[in-house]
């Protein structure tokens, strides 16, 4: 079984040069997968999980346009369409200087087996650009948007691809992409998710990521006749996951006391309240201002280019970026208490951290299964998109919430045993399941 692991990886990486984040996302998935193929050896006659590494298609192209003062500026743009036999691709941009192919592939990975969690009918892609919209104009954020559309139209379609945002992505962006289709195609579709309400927009897409990450963490919680009450939780990241986790949190009675952007963390041991939340929001959504203000504003301090793990807390919700909980990060927690992660990112932990996990026996799930809230909310977007209709509130939560539930049962199904439930085992069989039952009934494509 090592050799049969050992081989796959070496070709990953022969393949993939350079791509250090696709070898990581692979590798744990080939781990979990490989024992359960063996044990269903059609997987094998057929090379399924060969055939899900390489991607189905992947585009690359020039993203030309001006900024302000007149200068041409070229960024690259990306999309990578990597599994298509559930349903259309779906997964959304990132738009941060450190985008490149590897990242997005890791990403598009994760998202192929997250998007067969949710038990919708989605395949998986990620794209995005090396642009960094931090400090642009937003005429210079909208001419990037319609440069990047004037080439992305080509592949994308409301049953073909459809995108949605992710770091550096949100509501502004979506609406000048969206804008740009429109004008391209002629058409007014549910070619994007995360659309605004009198657009074909759904209720609680924002909040999806961060109330379903919640939402995960209280079902963990109950496997062990806990629950959120009076917990005292670090998050990080202070974007779109980090404050509807916030807000879903105060919401059941936890205590969030660290926020964080890539300047540093803040600690407020006070806990961050409905107030300072909305101050927050129009910090971040509104101002596009760095988090350290938030510091000043409630006289709490600031670590500058720190992370919050050396807090101690019962509870940690990594919503930020990948490999942002280490090794050390992981023991420092485990030695502070904490009795289980929540990852809102995509692949927060590296690899060696999640073992610290797994050994010391925590409430540990991958984000494929902790944050496919917001993928799930934008399968119910495409969904109200196809009927031409708009569901309350209350009918979008119960619906995201109920999926959190079935993506904790079934990880709990295929990774649980009486003494401990391997959540990232449970979470890449049953994502692994789907898609690889539909790709052997759909013949060698
Ligand atoms: P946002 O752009 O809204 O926020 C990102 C936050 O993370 C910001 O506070 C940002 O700080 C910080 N951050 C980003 N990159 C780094 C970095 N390299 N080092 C330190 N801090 C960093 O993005 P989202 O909240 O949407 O995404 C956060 C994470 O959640 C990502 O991993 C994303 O893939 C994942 N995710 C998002 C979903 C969604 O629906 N949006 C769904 C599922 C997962 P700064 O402003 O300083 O850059
Ligand atoms: O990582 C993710 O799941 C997302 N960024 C959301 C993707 C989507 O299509 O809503």
């Amino acid at each position: 079984m090592i050799v049969e692991i050992q081989n796959i990886m070496s070709k990953v990486k022969a393949n993939n040069p350079g791509e250090p984040e696709f070898y990581q996302a692979v590798q744990e998935v080939v781990e979990s997968i490989t024992p359960f193929i063996e044990k269903n050896p059609k997987y094998k006659t057929h090379k399924v999980l060969e055939r899900m590494i390489e991607p189905e298609r992947v585009i690359m192209f020039r993203v030309p346009w001006l900024s302000d003062k007149g200068e041409v500026q070229i960024n690259r743009g990306y999309r990578v369409e990597m599994n298509s036999a559930i349903g259309p691709y779906k997964g959304g941009l990132r738009f941060h200087p450190s985008v490149n192919l590897g990242i997005l592939k890791f990403l598009a990975f994760e998202q192929v087996l997250k998007n067969s969690l949710t038990t919708l009918p989605m395949g998986g892609a990620k794209g995005g650009s090396d642009f960094d919209p931090k400090g642009k104009s937003d005429n210079e954020v909208m001419k990037f948007c319609q440069s990047f559309m004037n080439e992305l139209f080509r592949y994308i379609g409301p049953d073909t691809d459809v995108p949605a945002g992710d770091i550096g992505v949100g509501g502004r962006e979506i609406g000048f992409l969206y804008g740009q289709y429109k004008k391209l195609r002629n058409e007014f579709t549910g070619v994007l998710t995360g659309k605004g309400l009198s657009w074909g927009g759904s209720l609680i897409r924002p909040e999806a990521t961060g109330y379903g990450c919640v939402y995960f963490v209280q079902e963990m919680l109950k496997t062990r006749k806990e629950s959120l009450e009076d917990k005292v939780c670090c998050i990080s990241g202070s974007g779109n996951v980090a404050q509807y986790t916030v807000e879903k949190l105060l919401q059941l009675g936890a205590k969030c006391i660290s926020i964080s952007d890539s300047d540093g963390f803040v600690h407020d041991p006070y806990g961050i309240n409905h107030h300072k939340l909305e101050y927050l929001k129009e910090l971040k959504n509104v101002r596009r201002g760095r988090i350290k203000e938030y510091a000043q504003e409630f006289h709490c301090k600031f670590y500058e280019h720190k992370k919050p793990w050396d807090i101690k807390c019962d509870i940690v919700f990594p919503s930020a970026t990948q490999n942002e909980i280490n090794e050390n990060d992981a023991k420092k927690l485990i030695k502070n208490g904490c009795i289980a992660v929540g990852e809102g990112a995509n692949m927060p932990t590296t690899a060696e951290g999640v073992k610290v996990f797994q050994d010391a026996k925590i409430l540990y799930a991958p984000g494929k299964a902790s944050n496919a809230g917001g993928v799930a909310t934008s399968g119910l977007e495409m969904t109200q998109n196809s009927m031409r209709l708009s569901w309350s509130r209350e009918k979008v939560e119960k619906n995201l919430h109920e999926i959190m539930i079935a993506i904790h049962e079934q990880c709990v199904k295929h990774g649980g045993n009486k003494k401990y439930v391997d959540y990232v085992k449970g979470a890449n069989i049953a994502g692994f399941v789907k898609v690889a039952d539909a790709m052997i009934e759909q013949g060698l494509v």
